[in-house]
């Protein structure tokens, strides 16, 4: 691999062996240390003692590097023909396609989560390149009827500039391919900041790109702290476009910086979605999707099922099937043969689900009904394993119905009827998913036109958005923004409206006729 390393001196401690791997960054063109020589260890969150790798903890001045290439290779790759970098994609596709097993075991390794979501992860990226190579095709503008004779109007897209693009941990490679491809393939170049906890997946994506014979300038990735790394990229006077996904606080800094520099900007942050379960639903199948939506990717997903709404003629049925399903989940090492919930990213990320837990448990009249252990012992000892954790009785003004948790805990709550459901639903500061589990095709339709969030399931999960459609959500879920299918593609380019006067002489809109 190009990207390894020769030099192995600093390599991290692992027991003063130098098996380590020694990632870069890639910079103008080439695989490069970090400026300072700093690195940083990268370990399995299911096997703390397992070692991964090592990435550079870059500062701000390899930043300034990746733009000034990044600048540069625009005036070329914002003239290559659309076509011409939609083959590119397609090349893109293959490649991903052939590494998928290697790369989801990586990410699994890397990350926790279960083999199965990571191949899934993967695909997303998949999805996203093969989507791009269609839109090579397409990167429709309007032509629009003149007020004048002899005037032809028409609407062209233009690229922007250099992207600085932040991702989270939680998606590894289909975030950063989200925000990656269409940048790309808008005509733009990119800095990239992959998360510091999965920088792994990120440098797979960034290899795999260079593999499909994109010219290698038009992609730098740059490994570093969000404080150093992430500030210096979102207040850089030379990066017009920023796209951030991660959490609310985060957020409302990079949204204040970003918008004051008038750079367009987008914004994915948190969630607290709820599954609505209406007396005439399917229960095994809603029950089903709570456990799939709770506790998939260990419950850390903007899009999980943190809140069950049950309206009361299904509630106590619902939770005996809910706690007898979460306790089949068999909780490990995500690469090891029929695990299905992985650990938490991170020590730290554990931490806060126990303080959640514990806050849960001191709510006045909530009651934890099945999990709410971290577990430490035999072979969850050396990892950040939580149990899958379930409170009923909880009251829509409870912290534990209304903070992000991230994390494998999910609180019931009762509604009276439909109407005290929605209201529920929508009593929280986030607008990301939500679903509804009924037969009523007026509830259903309601649900679209009520329900104060960008996505809306009947009869399926909170999680699992297609990487074609519209992703994205309402109130401080972001800033009104997109990502996935046409819309991330407003977002990555400008339009230009066009006018070209073939009368001859002077005409003068709103004047002559
Ligand atoms: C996220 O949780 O940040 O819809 C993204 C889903 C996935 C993407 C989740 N396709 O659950």
């Amino acid at each position: 691999m190009a990207s390894e390393a020769k030099d192995k001196k600093k390599a991290a401690s692992n027991g003063g062996k130098s098996k380590t791997k020694v990632y870069q960054n890639f910079i103008a063109g080439k695989w490069c240390d970090a400026a300072n020589g700093q690195i940083v260890e990268n370990r399995n969150p299911a096997m703390w003692s397992d070692l991964i790798g090592t990435f550079p903890h870059s500062p701000k001045e390899d930043v300034d590097r990746a733009v000034k290439s990044a600048q540069k290779a625009f005036k070329t790759w914002r003239l290559v023909p659309p076509p011409q970098k939609a083959k590119l994609f397609f090349r893109l596709v293959e490649i991903l396609t052939e590494r998928k097993e290697q790369h989801a075991f990586d990410m699994t390794r890397e990350m926790g989560k279960p083999i199965f979501e990571t191949r899934g992860d993967v695909q997303e990226a998949i999805d996203t390149a093969w989507y791009a190579s269609g839109e090579g095709y397409r990167m429709f503008g309007k032509t629009v009827p003149s007020e004048l004779n002899n005037k032809f109007n028409m609407t062209i897209r233009m690229p922007i500039g250099v992207c600085g693009l932040i991702s989270p941990w939680n998606f590894p490679m289909a975030i950063p391919s989200w925000k990656i491809i269409p940048a790309l393939m808008s005509g733009n170049t990119v800095v990239f900041k992959p998360a510091e906890m999965t920088p792994l997946s990120a440098h797979n994506l960034i290899e795999a790109i260079l593999d499909a014979g994109f010219p290698p300038e038009i992609v730098n990735i740059v490994h570093g702290s969000g404080k150093e790394v992430g500030t210096h990229i979102v207040n850089h006077p030379d990066i017009p476009v920023i796209s951030f996904t991660g959490s609310s606080a985060v957020g409302k800094v990079i949204g204040r910086d970003a918008s004051y520099m008038l750079k367009r900007v987008s914004m994915e942050l948190g969630g607290k979605n709820a599954q609505i379960v209406m007396n005439d639903a399917d229960l095994e199948h809603a029950v089903d999707c709570a456990i799939w939506g709770g506790f998939g990717t260990t419950g850390q997903r903007c899009t999980a099922t943190s809140r069950v709404i049950c309206e009361e003629g299904i509630h106590d049925a619902f939770v005996d099937k809910y706690i007898k399903a979460a306790k089949k989940l068999k909780i490990g090492y995500g690469n090891n043969e029929g695990i299905t919930m992985g650990p938490c990213v991170s020590e730290g990320q554990r931490k806060s689900v126990m303080d959640y837990v514990e806050i849960g448990k001191k709510e006045d009249g909530a009651t934890l009904a099945y999990g709410g252990k971290a577990l430490m012992k035999g072979d969850h000892a050396d990892g950040w394993f939580h149990e899958p954790t379930i409170f009923v009785d909880v009251k829509p003004n409870m912290r534990i119905a209304q903070e992000e948790i991230f994390g494998p805990v999910v609180s019931v709550l009762k509604a009276k009827n439909f109407d005290d459901a929605l209201k529920i639903s929508n009593g929280i500061d986030y607008g990301l998913s939500s679903a509804v589990f009924t037969k009523n095709v007026d509830q259903a339709f309601r649900s679209f036109r009520d329900i104060e969030a960008g996505i809306t399931y009947i009869n399926a999960a909170t999680i699992g958005a297609e990487a074609h459609m519209p992703f994205g959500g309402m109130k401080a879920t972001g800033n009104g923004h997109r990502e996935g299918g046409w819309e991330v593609y407003e977002f990555y380019s400008e339009t230009k409206a066009c006018y070209i006067d073939y009368s001859g002489k002077l005409q003068r809109a709103q004047i002559d006729d």
